[in-house]
């Protein structure tokens, strides 16, 4: 190695470990986004806190930016490092330091996977209830940076209800401990919370208290088939009203179709425009009667034109299959993504309105919908034809983009529900924000990162 500036990092914490190889620099320096070449300095793999404080110091006296790195799983460019920068992997922080019986806690280090976390509470008889199909790779810290959502939000909110405290090394280098796993604490700012969704910017999360609670009831997978799209809202109010939804998640036939080419079941004889997989408590009698209620008047209704509910763990994970194993069905298609929110109440209309928007624009695409409508939040995955070029495609797309932004504007929506801004949205940041509250973020970002090097260039330039 013989960057003089990684030498003096290396003297200055002999056992963080470092790599340069361009193999390393391809893998570290990219998340699920491939628009972007990797291009980092190096990458730097800390072992402890004071680690990660060493490098931070050692990038503000050498004027070089951070992008911290977790299981790089982002679908907005959150992670890319294209341009010198050092990525910091909390890869090797991946322990689980304490578990709280009494206070319903587990703290963990930034660079466990959600899996292996969910599987520690699990282990001690609780529950942690943020889940999504990344699962396996995705890390807690990368959850926080974004506040992840998934497939359960409909009941246990965004990752942000689960943290009950964190420590972030901050810009300059400095620790802070926020929030202690307290309940209750009134005691002004709330900086663990301008610390979940900032993606990086303000400083490298180091540790995570999470709180954990009880395991879920017996739930039932059912997954539905409806005729049309403008059903879709009244299935959900009609399931909605008489269970206790643990996820309603939908998706289209087009998602469907790349699922079953990538190995999934064919779950019905005839093919439905849209599908639904919701999954829901049967605690006891009185809720499995509610279920057969409620797909019974979506039926009479004509809302519903097939069904299936799970008889055991496998058909239930094959039912959910279907929907979770969308994003690596499309992922051969460099699809370009959209994830946007409304609240549930202009969910109807934003959804006509988008339907006939993406419809007109996009004649020639195979456009992919599918998200966590429960939620108010819609995936919309545009497949690139291979014979339209990656520049000409986002080009595209982009101008969608524009349009898309605008109604959600109008709707008082989001442009990222739950992936983040990162580099792909920011963009349209502004039809989110509005200047004055970007300008309060520019202004946080001064405080706790005064030199600029915490993930420059994502969220907002
Ligand atoms: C999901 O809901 C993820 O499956 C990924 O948020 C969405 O690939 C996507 O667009
Ligand atoms: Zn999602």
């Amino acid at each position: 190695m013989t960057d003089p500036r990684l030498e003096a990092l290396r003297q200055a914490a002999p056992d963080l470990r470092l790599k340069t190889d361009p193999a390393d620099c391809e893998h570290y320096g990219r998340d699920w986004t491939r628009r972007w070449t990797p291009a980092p300095l190096a990458i730097a793999l800390p072992g402890s806190v004071e680690e990660v404080q060493i490098a931070v110091r050692w990038a503000n006296e050498h004027g070089i930016a951070l992008v911290p790195s977790g299981g790089r799983t982002g679908l907005s460019g959150g992670a890319v490092a294209a341009n010198g920068e050092l990525v910091l992997s909390l890869e090797r922080m991946n322990r689980v330091l304490d578990f709280n019986a009494i206070d319903r806690t587990l703290t963990v280090q930034p660079g466990i996977p959600l899996e292996a976390a969910q599987n520690a509470a699990r282990e001690h008889g609780l529950f942690y209830p943020v889940d999504f199909a990344a699962r396996g790779s995705c890390s807690i810290g990368g959850n926080i940076a974004t506040n992840a959502g998934g497939i359960r939000v409909i009941r246990y909110g965004n990752t942000r209800e689960w943290i009950a405290g964190l420590k972030l090394v901050t810009g300059t280098g400095e620790l802070l401990e926020l929030n202690r796993g307290l309940i209750k604490n009134s005691s002004g700012y709330d900086l663990r919370h301008l610390v979940i969704a900032s993606e990086g910017t303000l400083g490298v999360v180091v540790e995570a208290t999470l709180r954990l609670t009880d395991p879920p009831p017996p739930t039932n997978v059912m997954l539905l088939a409806l005729p049309s799209f403008d059903v879709l809202m009244k299935v959900f109010a009609a399931f909605r009203e008489r269970l206790q939804l643990e996820a309603f998640e939908f998706f289209t036939d087009r998602a469907l179709h790349h699922v079953l080419a990538h190995g999934a079941q064919q779950p019905f004889d005839q093919v439905y425009p849209y599908y639904v997989v919701t999954e829901f408590a049967i605690g006891d009698e009185a809720q499995e009667a509610a279920a057969m209620a409620a797909f019974e008047a979506c039926m009479e209704n004509g809302w519903v034109g097939d069904g299936v509910i799970s008889q055991s763990d496998a058909q239930a994970a094959q039912l959910w299959r279907l929907r979770e194993g969308i994003t690596e069905s499309l992922a051969r298609y460099k699809p370009y993504k959209n994830d946007v929110s409304v609240r549930i109440s202009v969910m109807p209309m934003f959804l006509e309105e988008t339907q006939a928007l993406l419809g007109q624009a996009y004649p020639q695409f195979d456009v992919v919908w599918f998200g966590h409508i429960g939620d108010g939040n819609l995936h919309i995955n545009v497949l690139k034809p291979d014979d339209v070029s990656d520049a000409d495609f986002v080009g595209q797309c982009e101008q969608v983009t524009k349009l898309l932004a605008a109604s959600l504007a109008k709707y008082q929506g989001s442009i990222s529900a739950e992936h983040g801004i990162g580099l792909v949205k920011k963009g349209y940041l502004e039809s989110t924000r509005s200047a004055e509250e970007i300008a309060v973020m520019r202004g946080i970002k001064r405080v706790l990162d005064p030199n600029g090097l915490m993930n420059p260039g994502k969220v907002f330039d």
